[in-house]
């Protein structure tokens, strides 16, 4: 990407969407198109075809979608299936009409069979069952790389698809039945140990296992991808270990300082047992994340709850 080309971030405002913008700021760049969803709702055609028609970027970063946890992707399936369908058919195939010279696609790790060998590789997509809880969502990511693919196969366009494992960082959502847990369980225990509370509760057994990447890693990977990928097959893009929810827990515990008890609730869903990506591709092209997890959870207790 030239320095002075236009860049649209799509979902400027959320957790990916915004670390993105401020990668790219950090490397000099400074022609953005932003819009936010009140301004353009992506999910009309009529406002993308407006956008792409007059605005003409030269880069689009497609990282506006539907989000949530695991209860909010089981709770508003149509919202996760046709939001995120008709946010990605719009901005791609109008990206396509303006002639845009790239554009990157984000997905999420739970595009992957429920029960692919670990850790998954790319060449596993579409080899399995999905895990129910987010099946709608998974279908729609699941679509936005096959368009991508289609896009460049049928009218050469260059547009490439990354596959995030499960993200934190700033801009995360903290709202307990919708976000997902790493956000929900710092807030627990921050609230548990304000309130002297004699015990959080913890959903599911404790037992998935989950990787976690943080956001300003994951935009470093965005930019050397987007300077450096040009091929059909998307990226899987991870930290390289994970963790159980329950050891997740008892970190988050100890780095909060909070002294009660933990309680599994085994009413609430595990979802997919585990999810490691395996990065090796992305690796091999020389890139690798800086940000281990206990650093990075300590980074937004500061910044968010204002703990040292
Ligand atoms: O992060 P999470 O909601 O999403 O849940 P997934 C991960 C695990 O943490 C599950 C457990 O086993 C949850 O039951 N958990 C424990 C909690 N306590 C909590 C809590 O307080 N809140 C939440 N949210 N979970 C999502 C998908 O799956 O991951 C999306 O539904 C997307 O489609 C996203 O792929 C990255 O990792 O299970």
């Amino acid at each position: 990407m030239e320095k002075n080309a236009k860049i649209y971030i799509a979902g400027h405002r959320g957790m990916v969407g915004s670390a993105i913008l401020k990668k790219l700021e950090q490397e000099g760049f400074n022609n953005f198109v932003l819009r936010t969803s009140n301004e353009l709702d992506l999910r009309s055609q009529t406002a993308v075809a407006h956008f792409f028609a007059t605005q003409k970027p030269d880069y689009v970063f497609l990282a506006a979608a539907k989000v949530g946890g695991i209860l909010a992707n089981n709770q508003y399936r149509a919202e996760f299936l046709y939001d995120n369908l008709m946010i990605q058919n719009n901005v791609i195939h109008h990206a396509y009409l303006a002639g845009v010279k790239k554009l990157m696609f984000l997905g999420s790790s739970c595009i992957y069979p429920k029960l692919a060998p670990q850790p998954l590789q790319e060449a596993t997509l579409l080899s399995g069952y999905l895990e129910p809880t987010n099946e709608p969502y998974a279908i729609a990511k699941i679509a936005g790389i096959k368009m991508c693919e289609a896009y460049r196969s049928q009218y050469g366009c260059r547009f490439i698809s990354v596959m995030p494992t499960n993200l934190y960082g700033e801009n995360d959502n903290y709202d307990l039945e919708k976000s997902h847990v790493l956000p929900a369980l710092l807030r627990k225990f921050v609230e548990a140990k304000q309130a002297d509370s004699p015990s959080v509760v913890v959903w599911g057994t404790g037992s998935p296992l989950r990787e976690f990447l943080h956001t300003q890693d994951l935009a470093d990977a965005c930019y050397f991808l987007m300077q450096n990928y040009d091929e059909p097959e998307f990226v899987n893009i991870g930290y390289g270990e994970d963790i159980s929810i329950r050891d997740l827990a008892h970190l988050i515990k100890d780095l909060v300082g909070y002294r009660g008890e933990i309680i599994f609730d085994p009413e609430k869903p595990d979802g997919t047992p585990r999810k490691l990506m395996d990065s090796r591709k992305l690796r091999t092209m020389g890139w690798q994340p800086k940000i281990d997890l206990r650093t990075g959870i300590k980074q937004i207790l500061q910044s968010k709850f204002g703990l040292d």
